[in-house]
């Protein structure tokens, strides 16, 4: 069939809009009718050329929400018309990773989805006769997009389109990492680096856990009043500080001694050295979530460890692609999790590029494109 898409042609390159084409689901499959799609940092990311994984060409988006349309051979869980949100993290309920449950990384299509193909070693997409490579197993920016059914989260379905999306990723990823990441307990201190679209939903997690001091770090001062509104105690702005005194010195004083949680929701490597040493000593835990690019590694003095601070991470939030992703959608039906203020721009498909544009300028929190 005939679909609508953005093409990410060259690394670096604003993504084509134009039609593609998509074969109907094999064995195992679902085919997805994509209603709405976040633009996620990552996204940008690995349209930088700076991914490994990322390769070329490709439909880029892995934040979507949309209705089943057709089900390959052997699909039972999920049947035409259910309201789904694909999940880059999916659920096997199997392999050896799904059966430990101390994870949720599903190990059963890793491999096949970090080169950008289907379980079956081959695409479902291609463009002028070429084949076009899946990203994360998603490709939300297009209109239909072909998933494994493990990777298919059922949702209710009163739940709206344009919102659902974000939970695809961010939501999940910043709530997530709080709750069955950290384990972040109540009456904890909590610094936040990073007051971006995951780094908001970080500090609502927070404060829905009951954490009784959140502090905030960003160098851009505009993202402080939705943060406060959000959840967060203090503020903290980098380039502000006065000669002589640094962020993590701060954070120490702040809290009394150091945070209990740290998250690094930025991708930058000295900022998570900041965000594991501003950890409380004897329990701190520093928990990293920005994607730092290949080649960037991350130090500190062994003695920060000896000391008792963990240094941990989290992708999508520590959240099981399948029986997790509902019950953040549910925390949102049910008013505990605020989406409708983090977006803040809405776009059709023909305007994406733009909308990378913005995040490049640090404007706005989600975009969110409606098919
Ligand atoms: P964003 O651009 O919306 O937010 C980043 C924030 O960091 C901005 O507010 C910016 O002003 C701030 N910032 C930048 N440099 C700073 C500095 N030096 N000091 C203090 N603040 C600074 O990005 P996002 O969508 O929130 O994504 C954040 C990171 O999380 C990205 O690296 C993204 O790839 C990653 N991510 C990881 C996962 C995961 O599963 N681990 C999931 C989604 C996104
Ligand atoms: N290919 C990238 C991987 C970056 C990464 O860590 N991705 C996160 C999700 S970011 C969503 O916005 C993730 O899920 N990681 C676990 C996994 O198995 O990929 C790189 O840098 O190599
Ligand atoms: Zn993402």
């Amino acid at each position: 069939m005939d679909v609508r898409a953005a093409i990410a042609l060259e690394p670096g390159k604003p993504l084509v809009v134009d039609t593609v084409q998509l074969e109907g689901p094999r064995d195992g499959e679902v085919l997805i009718e994509i209603m709405a799609t976040g633009i996620c940092h990552t996204d940008k990311y690995t349209l930088s050329g700076q991914d490994p994984e990322g390769v070329f060409p490709a439909i880029l988006g892995h934040e979507g929400a949309g209705i089943v349309r057709k089900v390959g051979k052997g699909v039972t869980s999920v049947k035409p018309g259910d309201h789904v949100i694909p999940v880059y993290i999916p659920e096997c309920r199997q392999c050896p990773a799904c059966l430990s449950q101390k994870t949720n990384l599903c190990t059963a299509i890793r491999a096949t989805q970090g080169r950008g193909l289907m379980p079956d070693g081959t695409t479902r997409f291609s463009y002028k006769g070429k084949p076009v490579h899946n990203y994360m197993g998603c490709s939300t920016f297009a209109n239909f997009t072909v998933v494994p059914e493990i990777a298919v989260a059922k949702i209710r379905p009163d739940a709206p389109f344009d919102r659902a999306c974000y939970v695809g990723c961010g939501v999940t990823t910043g709530v997530g990492s709080v709750i069955w990441g950290a384990k972040v307990e109540p009456n904890s201190t909590v610094a936040v680096f990073g007051l971006g679209g995951i780094g908001l939903n970080v500090i609502q997690g927070a404060k829905m856990v009951g954490a009784r001091q959140i502090v905030g770090v960003d160098i851009n001062p505009a993202r402080a009043p939705l943060a406060e509104k959000f959840g967060m105690t203090d503020f903290l702005n980098p380039a502000a500080l006065p000669e002589g005194e640094d962020v993590v010195s701060k954070i120490i004083e702040m809290t009394g001694g150091g945070a209990d949680y740290t998250f690094e929701c930025i991708g930058n490597v000295t900022l998570m050295r900041q965000a594991l040493e501003s950890a409380h000593r004897g329990w701190g835990v520093a928990c990293v979530i920005g994607v730092a690019a290949a080649g960037q590694e991350i130090s500190t003095r062994p003695f920060q460890l000896i000391t008792g601070r963990k240094w941990m991470g989290t992708a999508y939030g520590g959240a099981r692609g399948r029986t997790d992703t509902p019950k953040v959608v549910d925390m949102y039906m049910e008013g505990r999790v605020d989406i409708d203020d983090l977006i803040t721009n809405r776009i059709p498909l023909e305007k994406i590029n733009e909308a990378f544009e913005m995040m490049g300028r640090g404007e706005g929190i989600r975009t969110v494109v409606d098919y």
